[in-house]
Parts: C-alpha cells; structure tokens; sequence
C-alpha cells in the first residue's frame, strides 16, 4: 500500500547551488548527499517531515554525473524542474507487482538502491499521465523480514 509521498525529484544544473536556494528561500537543509552511479546522479536530500510508518518526507535534488544518463536526457531537452514523484511504501516488491498487472508498465524487474538505501522503481510516465513514478521502501522500513 502506498502510504505518503516519499520525495519529489527535482533537476538540476549544479546540486549545491540549487540547494542553495532551498535553504536561503525556504529553510530546507541538506540532510544526506551522495553519488548514485548507477542512477547517474549526484544527489542531495533536504527533509522536508517525517512520518511515523519509517520513512519522511524529501526533496530530491539531481545533478546528472552523465550526459546519457535518464536525468542528464531529461535535462538536456527540458531544463530543470520537477522529474519525477515518489509514493512511500513497506513493500516495494508487492506494490510494484500489484501496479504492473493493472498494465503500467514497471521499469525494473527487481527494485534496485536508492538514495540512503532505499529499495526503488519506476513506472513508465508514458502510462501515468506524464508523470514519472517511482516507488520507494525505505531502509529499515519494509515489511519484509529479508529486506
Ligand atoms: N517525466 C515525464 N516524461 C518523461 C520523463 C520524465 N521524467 N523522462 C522522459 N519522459 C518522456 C520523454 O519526454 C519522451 O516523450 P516523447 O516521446 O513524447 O518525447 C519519452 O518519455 C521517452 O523519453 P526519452 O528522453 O527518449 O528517454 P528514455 O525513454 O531513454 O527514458 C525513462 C525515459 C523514463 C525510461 C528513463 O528516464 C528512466 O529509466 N527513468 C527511471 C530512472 C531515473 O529517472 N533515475 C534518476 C532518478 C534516480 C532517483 O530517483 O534516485
Ligand atoms: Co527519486
């Protein structure tokens, strides 16, 4: 079940200058930087709330490490701004199964890392209105006993 939003990611040109901005206008602190390779991305995360089901509330702010990677496309032909939404969940593997037999398509056959941890995938926004979703179990939090 998905339970909260989990983070919106943002693009971005240069991570620290956009985080910055977060922390100047609206008092938003980097709580967790790190580089994804696999995701291409260069990444910080400012807490915006927590929750009480393990996870919160983030923003995402992505620099692309790679001009071919899917931020550094996406950049490339839009300019920064909103990339995708992420909806929190306990159990990524039966949320992500649940979704893909409804017909949308799921981007990865087994959730992959994520920021701090996080176990994650992504639905095609070609199938959700526009909007590239991902779904996100944070560590610690998954109803599973082996993840
Ligand atoms: N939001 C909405 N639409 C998007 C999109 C986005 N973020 N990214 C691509 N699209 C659209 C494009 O506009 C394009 O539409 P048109 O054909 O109408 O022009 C279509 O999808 C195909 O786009 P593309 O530029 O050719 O890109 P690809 O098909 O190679 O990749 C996608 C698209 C979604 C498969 C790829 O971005 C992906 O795998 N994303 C998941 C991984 C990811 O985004 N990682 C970075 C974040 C990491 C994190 O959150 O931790
Ligand atoms: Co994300």
């Amino acid at each position: 079940m998905l339970t909260r939003i989990d983070h919106i990611g943002i693009a971005c040109f240069d991570v620290e200058e956009t985080a910055g901005f977060y922390a100047r206008t609206y008092g938003f602190e980097v709580a967790h930087t790190e580089v994804n390779e696999e995701q291409g991305v260069r990444e910080a995360m400012l807490r915006v709330n927590g929750t009480d089901d393990g996870g919160a509330t983030w923003l995402q702010l992505l620099e692309p490490v790679r001009e071919d990677s899917a931020v550094g496309k996406w950049l490339a032909k839009n300019g920064e701004g909103v990339h995708h939404i992420a909806f929190g969940t306990a159990d990524v593997d039966a949320d992500s199964e649940e979704i893909g037999e409804k017909g949308v398509r799921v981007l990865y056959d087994e959730p992959r890392r994520g920021s701090m941890d996080s176990r994650i995938t992504f639905l095609h926004p070609k199938d959700c209105h526009g909007v590239l979703t991902e779904l996100v179990t944070a560590a610690g939090s998954s109803s599973r006993a082996d993840h």
